[in-house]
């Protein structure tokens, strides 16, 4: 048998994007994947590859870790790495890209769940603002930044399902069409995941608290104006035409009904400015789906690609991760039966308790705001529904859900057609009538509530964590 080719890693390195031949290697192997490239059913992110070790994007897009898919990589077998460049059979840590290592620097006050890829929520003391700063908004990337050093390097293409397509630079976008700001918050399916786990038994992601939630004003043009410039029927949509996929830079993908990517109430939006300021790159620089009232997996950032399609959009984000299943259906159910979430239950969460102790009630401004006349509480926390409905009530009990009173829900001015944003709510209660639990819920316009405990609700995912939410009563000595 003939002695397999040794190659040197400078020689892998140089058959990366925009070379004529793509290698990428795998252990000691190396492989000349040209030919497959076009066939990848992830698209071309399998470029970032090229020139080096697939095996850390593998560990990311685990799917590949299977018989069948080393099996295609064998056929396209050209060598193995020159021992020179081996350390105990196996090439240097040091010499392996690391997707992340462009990531931006993150605000030191994000509670983070994890590093790689980085997962971090807002701190209770950044929540109680209507409007959540960029520095605090909560990151929740499946995968590393995808480096857009220019916007002008970015262009955005809509496929209209009928092999035609157009493209769009961010520039374009702003020069075709007309701007619009809309306030609306987003929030993880994720959010209060860790609450589900205390009130019930494990469930499988990120532990989120009550931070993976935030409000912003985003400015950019509407899906639909942008759809009509490219062809597509908004007011008339042929049949095959079901969903609009989204697809990001890093291959992030999800999709949502076409119904709310037209409507013209639904304020679905490609952003590109957050409270005013250039989209930070961990919330998706240069350009983002807003979809507004949906749960926020479905506002994807660093977006490339739109596809009208009959069907939703095929990544495991959209067919698994974001579903929610029966207490009963164990950690491997029938994904194709379960819906995608998108529009979210109603949600809301105590974000600060604090004691006003009789002391410093003349100096205490929350005392003054609240003319406290004696030892209280004040809570403040925040309240959310789905689909634009309109948060109408927060009750709140000081006795762990036997009475109830009724939050003051703070005004707002937020923009856009329907109720996107979440309502703050403030509550105060004179310390002698509490008792062991505070607990809130809220009502929203439909009348639609929360339910009182997690076990009923229970799902291996965590997702969908919207029981009452309780927080302990503690007296400062
Ligand atoms: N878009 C891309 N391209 N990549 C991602 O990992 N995460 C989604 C969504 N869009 C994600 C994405 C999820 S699950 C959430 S909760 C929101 O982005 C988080 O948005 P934020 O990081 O701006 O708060
Ligand atoms: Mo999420």
């Amino acid at each position: 048998q003939e002695e397999p080719r040794k190659i040197r890693l400078s020689e892998i390195h140089e058959h990366r994007r925009g070379a004529d031949a793509l290698w990428v290697f795998k252990g000691d192997r190396v492989y000349d994947i040209t030919d497959w490239v076009p066939n990848h059913p992830g698209g071309d992110v399998i470029l970032r590859a090229a020139g080096g070790n697939v095996e850390p994007y593998w560990n990311i897009f685990t799917i590949h870790q299977k018989q069948d898919v080393y099996d295609i990589l064998e056929q396209y077998f050209v060598g193995v790495i020159d021992p020179r460049d081996l350390v105990d059979g196996r090439v240097a840590s040091e010499q392996i890209d690391d997707p992340f290592a462009t990531d931006p620097e993150r605000d030191p006050r994000l509670r983070k769940h994890s590093d790689r890829p980085c997962n971090a929520e807002t701190p209770a003391s950044e929540l109680g603002t209507f409007i959540t700063p960029n520095s605090v908004f909560y990151v929740r990337n499946h995968l590393w930044v995808p480096e857009v050093s220019d916007a002008d390097d970015h262009r955005v293409t809509v496929e209209m399902g009928d092999g035609s397509e157009k493209e769009y630079s961010v520039q374009d976008l702003r020069r075709l069409f007309k701007e619009y700001k809309v306030t609306a918050t987003l929030q993880c399916s994720g959010n209060r995941r860790a609450h589900m786990t205390a009130g019930s038994r494990p469930t499988n992601g990120l532990q989120w608290d009550v931070g993976a939630i935030g409000t912003a004003e985003w400015t950019g043009v509407r899906l639909r104006d942008v759809l009509t410039d490219a062809g597509v029927p908004v007011d008339d949509l042929p049949p095959h035409i079901k969903h609009a996929q989204f697809l990001g830079a890093e291959a992030y993908g999800a999709s949502i009904p076409i119904e709310k990517a037209v409507d013209n109430r639904g304020d679905v939006m490609l952003v590109y400015e957050m409270n005013g300021q250039p989209l930070p790159r961990d919330h998706g620089y240069p350009l983002r789906v807003l979809v507004p009232g949906n749960v926020a997996a479905r506002s994807v950032k660093w977006v490339k690609r739109i596809t009208m399609s009959e069907e939703e959009s095929t990544s495991q984000w959209q067919r698994r991760d974001y579903k929610c299943f029966g207490p009963n259906e164990g950690t491997n159910p029938d994904w194709d039966r379960a819906r995608s979430i998108q529009e979210m239950p109603v949600q809301s969460a105590i974000t600060s308790v604090e004691q006003v102790s009789t002391g410093g009630l003349k100096d205490n401004p929350a005392a003054r705001v609240y003319g406290l006349e004696e030892e209280s509480f004040v809570l403040e926390g925040y309240a959310f529904s789905g689909g634009g409905r309109e948060i109408v009530r927060v009750d709140v009990s000081v006795d762990n859900g036997r009475t109830w009173q009724q939050a003051d829900l703070l005004d707002n001015d937020a923009g856009g057609c329907k109720a996107w944003s979440w309502k703050q709510w403030r509550f105060s209660t004179p310390k002698r009538q509490t008792a062991r639990w505070f607990v809130v819920k809220a009502v929203d316009e439909a009348y639609n509530t929360q339910a009182d405990s997690f076990e009923p609700h229970y799902n291996f995912r965590g997702n969908l964590a919207s029981a009452w939410h309780r927080v302990p009563v503690q007296l400062a000595r």
